[in-house]
């Protein structure tokens, strides 16, 4: 039997609540979880709606506000972290599932698909959805980057979808992560690429299961949102940067489906207001900084203070810049994170114009042939043809 926890923060308690009601309602199911940020609004509401929820299916329902774990910014990874825990400490179930409480495409289908994928062995099963062409930037300019850099041998930069918040782990798995110190400290957006990263440190076999609806999801508020998340997820990649990770993980991955016109179209983001980002916000000791980088990179930076510049910044560029910022990248410094902030703002409009723009199939392709390519560079140095 299964826990199902929903880490929560300012949510629409109508969404949350009809999720708990999905997860209540599947038989595997025995117990669900919701680990709130705080006593917010959401808490209260979900709090109050409980008693009625726990009578209707006969299934113990918890809210609890999440425990200080962690050593950065309290955030998710706290919340996930202290459901890792109340699973460990206080249930008995085989299984913990996660899934962000925002989602209004959840159904029974992603409780069961991951149970049939434990069912056969599998330690962790990880739930991906197709994306469109300019989403996830964070994902595959930042993580897949970073791992194929990083990593290149280990099962690390084949993962599809490192930084997703819904997935399945086996007691077994949760333990070796809660127990992984790595893994605890973490209490920011850096949590999902640490469970990722830990699950592949200890070998633990992995099965990706595709969800055809996909995750419909709030969509992201302001860009300083983006921004805290961007540096956290980077600061996670580079804080783990001098640690071995073992070749030889089992991980498989179910193949996708055929992906339909609504997510082919979506935009992902604003372009004409992420442009304007780049001219904003200069120092004169980000302009030091650049001295750090490249030719290319430094003078193309250099000249967004005049007008937007980002067609300097291709893959062999980008490879190059974030090999300097896994060096001197300083989190705790506002203009190493802004510099951050803006280089990234230059890939995702260069990747923007130079290949999304061909479409979405030939997009995709271009993400995953990109990550071969640093995998290989890495290994073999230079870029494969
Ligand atoms: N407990 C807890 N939950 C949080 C915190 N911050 C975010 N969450 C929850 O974590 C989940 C993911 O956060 P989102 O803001 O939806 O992140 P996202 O931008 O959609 O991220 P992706 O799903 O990767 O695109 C949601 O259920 C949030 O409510 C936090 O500080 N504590
Ligand atoms: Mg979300």
């Amino acid at each position: 039997m299964s826990l199902v926890v929903f880490p929560f923060k300012e949510e629409k308690p109508e969404v949350l609540l009809r999720n708990v009601r999905i997860a209540l309602a599947h038989p595997r199911v025995k117990e669900v979880l919701c680990v709130g940020a705080s006593e917010d609004h959401c808490f209260r509401a979900v709090s109050a709606a409980i008693p009625e929820l726990s009578r209707e299916y006969g299934k113990r329902v918890t809210v609890i506000v999440q425990e200080r774990l962690g050593e950065l910014r309290p955030g998710k990874g706290d919340g996930m972290n202290t459901g890792l825990k109340y699973f460990l400490e206080e249930t008995q179930h085989a299984r913990i599932h996660f899934y962000d409480a925002d989602i209004v495409s959840f159904s029974e289908e992603w409780i069961t698909k991951a149970e049939d994928a434990a069912d056969e062995g599998y330690q962790v099963v990880r739930h991906y959805f197709p994306r469109s062409s300019t989403d996830a930037m964070i994902t595959w300019m930042i993580t897949r980057t970073g791992f194929a850099l990083l990593w290149p041998r280990s099962a690390l930069p084949w993962i599809e979808q490192p930084l997703g918040g819904e997935l399945l782990l086996t007691r077994a798995a949760a333990e070796l992560l809660l127990s992984d110190p790595r893994v605890r400290r973490q209490s920011d957006w850096g949590i999902d690429t640490l469970y990722t990263f830990s699950m592949v440190a200890h070998g633990l076999p992995i099965y990706e299961i595709y969800i055809d609806a996909g995750k419909l999801h709030k969509l992201y508020g302001a860009l300083t949102d983006l921004k805290t998340m961007l540096i956290e997820c980077f600061s996670a990649v580079q804080g783990l940067k001098d640690e071995d990770v073992p070749a030889g993980t089992v991980h498989h991955f179910e193949y996708p489906g055929p992906v339909r016109q609504g997510v082919k179209e979506r935009v992902g983001y604003d372009f004409e207001r992420t442009l304007w980002l780049l001219r904003e916000k200069w120092t004169d000791r980000q302009v030091e900084l650049l001295e750090l980088f490249p030719r290319p990179v430094r003078e193309g930076m250099l000249a967004c203070r005049e007008y937007p510049r980002f067609s300097f910044m291709d893959e062999d560029a980008w490879a190059e810049t974030y090999l300097v910022l896994l060096e001197r990248f300083d989190p705790a410094d506002a203009d190493w994170r802004e510099l951050l902030f803006k280089l990234w703002i230059a890939r995702v409009l260069q990747y923007t114009t130079a290949v999304a723009l061909r479409g979405y199939d030939h997009a995709l392709h271009y993400l995953h042939r990109m990550v071969a390519r640093y995998v290989h560079r890495a290994l073999l140095g230079g870029s494969a043809a």
